[in-house]
């Protein structure tokens, strides 16, 4: 069976609470679509208001991270019980920005992944390379890595709903876009890699996003690839523009 596209846009530090209001009345009759499932991952104070804004359209909520435990003493952090009770169904995990910034490792990502599903979330889980690694070769090895650790302890059945997006670091927000072949053959790659850890079925049914400086003219070729079932998007989420990513056939 054909996957279903996942378009996300993530905002990333952006937006206020009347700010996200406001551009979600512009974008909502753009990114009006059956044909893939459109998420808008949202900052955490913005997430009450968006879910509000959203009601009635096919846009679904998006959390850009959370914590692994349940409850307690970790100051500033988000649990996934709010973010259900809040209405949202997606998390970004693992971006590579929070584990730039923010030291997350593949281990803590891993807990993540198994809180999101454990409430019924549904994890996007970003990988990928630095500039560095591309130019010694060791992309693959890197990526691998992430996902198997990533993945660890998850069953078939859950891994088949997870979304991983593929976002080469030396092209986020640079305006460098992979070419097509670059992101096609990662993206072949992480679905073989499914496929080595749990069977043909589970990488036949896993959707995989590509991410990094996505816009409106780069979305069609990255989109028709066999391996890459939409996108993570990050400044051109913010814009009009976003509308024809979501419609870019
Ligand atoms: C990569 C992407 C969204 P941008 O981080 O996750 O952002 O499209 O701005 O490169």
């Amino acid at each position: 069976m054909a996957r279903k596209k996942i378009i996300a846009g993530n905002w990333k530090m952006n937006m206020t609470p009347s700010e996200a209001v406001a551009l979600v009345e512009t974008l909502k009759p753009l990114v009006a679509t059956e044909d893939a499932d459109v998420v808008f991952c949202v900052p955490a104070i913005d997430i009450v208001p968006v879910v509000e804004a959203v009601k009635g359209s096919n846009i679904q909520v998006g959390a850009e991270n959370m914590y692994f435990e349940e409850k307690g003493a970790y100051t500033g952090e988000i649990s996934p019980n709010m973010l259900v009770d809040a209405g949202v169904k997606y998390v970004i995990l693992g971006h590579s920005e929070r584990r730039g910034y923010f030291g997350e490792t593949d281990a803590d990502i891993n807990k993540k992944m198994k809180k999101a599903f454990e409430h019924g979330l549904t994890p996007i889980m970003c990988c990928g390379e630095s500039l560095e690694q591309r130019e010694q070769g060791v992309t693959m090895d890197f990526i691998r890595q992430q996902v198997k650790i990533g993945f660890q302890g998850l069953t078939a059945d859950q891994a088949k709903e997870a979304v991983i997006a593929y976002e080469p670091i030396w092209a986020i927000g640079t305006g460098k876009t992979a070419t097509t072949e670059q992101a096609q053959e990662v993206c072949g790659e992480i679905r073989k890699c499914i496929a080595e850890i749990y069977d043909e079925a589970t990488a036949e049914a896993i959707r995989i996003q590509y991410g990094g400086s996505v816009n409106a003219a780069t979305a069609p070729e990255l989109f028709a690839q066999p391996d890459i079932d939409g996108g993570l998007v990050g400044g051109a989420a913010l814009k009009p523009d976003f509308g024809k990513i979501v419609n870019y056939k």
